[in-house]
């Protein structure tokens, strides 16, 4: 019976588009799972979607759509997540969302799993409570002491939570990290241990009660799960754990691998081993934490506006070229910097250069003197030379390394080991000059034809280990050197003299054409450029003034600090707010603003504003209205849009604006 082999990506949130970093991990796990194929094993592939938490909730509020419909639209819409891995040629067997019916059940029984056995308990989650925002917030996640989201004052707060005994796992998971090889790369044991379970593990928040999208616990109603404890049982209940939806739990769990990205091997290689320890359940053989892919030093992020998208990139170069470029270039357990450049010189020099240089030259040239076909006997050595044993050694022992390498999740060094035989490939045509030896075919013809056969058969061996990385390309590349089924597969790749002697060889398309960089490079800032202006809102602002305004004349307005004493609506009118004002002369100043379309009074109380404060009084709606208040103004989709200035609640009232 063949070995089984269980591997997962993370599961992704849909909460914006994917970028090439997401495309990064997937495809990796990708390639290990096509090469543990290759080797014979039953593998089992999956990822997914990770689709609740109050980010979600957040991001569907503010797109006035309901959670559900807002993840649905990134996880099976046009572009989306399922469209991005199709094109990728991703070769998953299993998808699950954590908002699939069957999960939901299942986590629902784990949680009351572990409650029944003592490991949850009821407390409650001490922190900081912004009332208007209604939100909880850590001391850390605070701005100057403030909330995050709106800027007011916090106070301490408790909110009732169920809790997680991680610290009764603290000892076992120590050792299970420093005396297993359960986490991977070894550096990051060091960072887990010292960084978290030394200095004290504490036990972990479960439940939430301040927002709805989530997991409910069925037998608190109120509370709902912990995203990350939703998140991480997928890998459980995506096999058939306490769920009927799926059989194979017993047959593939547990996992052999887990790959995730480093910032999540926190909760990959501390509470999920320590969850599963909690209800008996086997651990994952291993975790591997890989490193990020980092645009101009720093992670890509869609807040900081720095994302590389795989669609125009897949579009441009191909999808294959893409796959390769990501593993061929960074090694996999370290952060690499991405940039074009560097995409399209791998292209150059590996794909189109090393690999498209030695298939096309060699089934050119065995077109060009044998018609596309060898003659009988070209296996057998003729005037053998020391080039043609240093390569026949060489493809043959490549397989051996290979799998040691892949073996070791270092995909990376496996293809330098696949070119390096490539590059001694296009060596060899140089060395035994194939063009010389047919001018004289009679003399000749039998050493040629043998030199073109260990060429293919280099070719053959370097393309079956290709094949996780480039599937597509090597299928046409097999096409071109003449290699049926058997000569592609696991065994053959470790064998010398599997292709016929009289194979059909066709000098088919260039597999890797050249890239222009200069031109690439501008193409590509032009498609981004276009992409960035997409997102951006359609905004208008307002003409420049086109007279200027001498020095004298500007220096008479007086501008001021001035700090809201009250707020209130001005009785009839839709528009006006008469704000009490603090000027920092003593005496309060009135100042009527129509700005009601857009502020709250209760929301403006406390702070701090800009007003101009010698224009001459007038009235408005009866009222006496002493300056004006400064706003930032512009139109967004045709629609007026208005914010207050507001200053740094440390400058006093009064402070003048210079
Ligand atoms: O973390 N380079 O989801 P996610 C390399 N839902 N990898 C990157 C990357 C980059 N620039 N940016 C992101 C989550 N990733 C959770 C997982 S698993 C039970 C729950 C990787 O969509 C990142 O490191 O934020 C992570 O492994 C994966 O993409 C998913 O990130």
């Amino acid at each position: 019976m063949s070995k089984k082999f269980y591997i997962t990506t993370p599961i992704y949130y849909p909460s914006d588009k994917l970028h090439i970093g997401h495309t990064y991990c997937t495809v990796a796990t990708d390639a290990m799972a096509r090469y543990k194929r290759l080797t014979g094993c039953d593998v089992m592939f999956l990822t997914g979607t990770d689709e609740h938490g109050q980010k979600i909730e957040d991001k569907a509020k503010a797109a006035g759509v309901t959670p559900q419909e807002f993840v649905d639209k990134i996880v099976e819409g046009e572009g989306g997540i399922l469209d991005l891995w199709k094109l990728m040629n991703i070769s998953n067997d299993r998808f699950i969302r954590t908002t699939d019916d069957y999960h939901v059940e299942a986590i629902q029984k784990i949680f009351k799993k572990m409650y029944d056995n003592g490991d949850i308990y009821k407390g409650s989650y001490k922190g900081k409570y912004c009332k208007p925002c209604e939100s909880f917030w850590t001391e850390s996640q605070l701005v100057d002491g403030k909330c995050p989201d709106c800027g007011r004052p916090v106070e301490d707060a408790e909110e009732e939570a169920y809790f997680f005994r991680l610290s009764k796992y603290a000892d076992r998971v120590q050792h299970l990290l420093e005396d297993t090889d359960f986490l991977q790369p070894r550096s990051r044991v060091n960072e887990m241990v010292n960084n978290f379970i030394k200095p004290g593990l504490e036990d972990l928040c479960v439940s939430r009660t301040s927002f709805t999208w989530g997991v409910p616990v069925d037998f608190d109603p109120g509370h709902v799960v912990y995203v990350w404890v939703d998140a991480l049982f997928n890998y459980c209940t995506a096999m058939g754990f306490l769920n009927d939806k799926y059989d194979d739990y017993g047959h593939y769990w547990p996992a052999d691998y887990h790959f995730v990205g480093k910032e999540i091997v926190r909760f990959h290689s501390i509470i999920w081993p320590a969850m599963l320890m909690s209800i008996d359940e086997p651990l994952p053989k291993h975790v591997f934490g890989h490193g990020w892919l980092l645009l101009d030093g720093g992670k890509m992020s869609k807040s900081k506006g720095n994302v590389v998208d795989p669609y125009i990139l897949a579009e441009k170069f191909g999808v294959d070229a893409l796959r390769f470029f990501l593993m061929r270039t960074f090694p996999f357990g370290s952060d690499g910097n991405f940039s074009n450049e560097l995409l399209i010189q791998t292209i150059n020099t590996d794909l189109a250069n090393d690999l498209g240089n030695l298939l096309s030259r060699t089934t050119a040239m065995v077109g060009k003197y044998f018609g596309g076909t060898l003659p009988k006997g070209c296996k057998a050595a003729v005037a053998a030379q020391d080039c043609d044993a240093e390569l026949i050694g060489m493809a043959s022992a490549l397989r051996e390394q290979y799998e040691k390498d892949m073996d070791s999740c270092a995909p990376h060094t496996a293809l330098a080991d696949v070119f390096r035989v490539i590059q001694r490939a296009n060596k060899y045509i140089d060395e035994t000059a194939p063009w010389a030896l047919a001018k004289d075919m009679e003399a000749n013809g039998a050493r040629l034809a043998h030199v073109l056969y260990n060429l293919l058969e280099t070719t053959r061996i370097c393309a079956t280990l290709l094949i996780p990385f480039m599937p597509e390309s090597m299928e046409k590349l097999f096409v071109q050197i003449g290699a049926g089924a058997d000569a592609q597969s696991w065994e053959s790749a470790a064998a010398w003299g599997v292709l016929a002697e009289d194979a059909a060889i066709t000098k088919g398309e260039n597999l890797f054409p050249r890239i222009d960089m200069e031109k690439a490079l501008a193409e590509l800032e032009a498609a981004a450029d276009a992409a960035r202006k997409a997102a951006m809102p359609a905004l208008e602002i307002e003409p420049f003034a086109a007279e200027n305004v001498d020095f004298d004349t500007f220096c008479k307005s007086d501008f001021r600090a001035v700090k809201v004493k009250a707020c209130q609506n001005v009785k009839k009118s839709d528009k006006l707010l008469k704000f009490t004002l603090d000027d920092g002369s003593g005496t309060d100043r009135q100042i009527l603003s129509g700005i009601a379309k857009w502020y709250k009074p209760e929301d403006l109380i406390g702070k701090t504003l800009v007003a101009i404060i010698n224009l001459p009084p007038r009235k408005m709606m009866g009222q006496e209205s002493c300056g004006m208040l400064i706003s930032a103004v512009h139109k967004e989709k045709g629609e007026e849009k208005l914010h207050l200035l507001m200053v740094d609640d440390a400058i006093p009232a009064g402070a003048k604006l210079c």
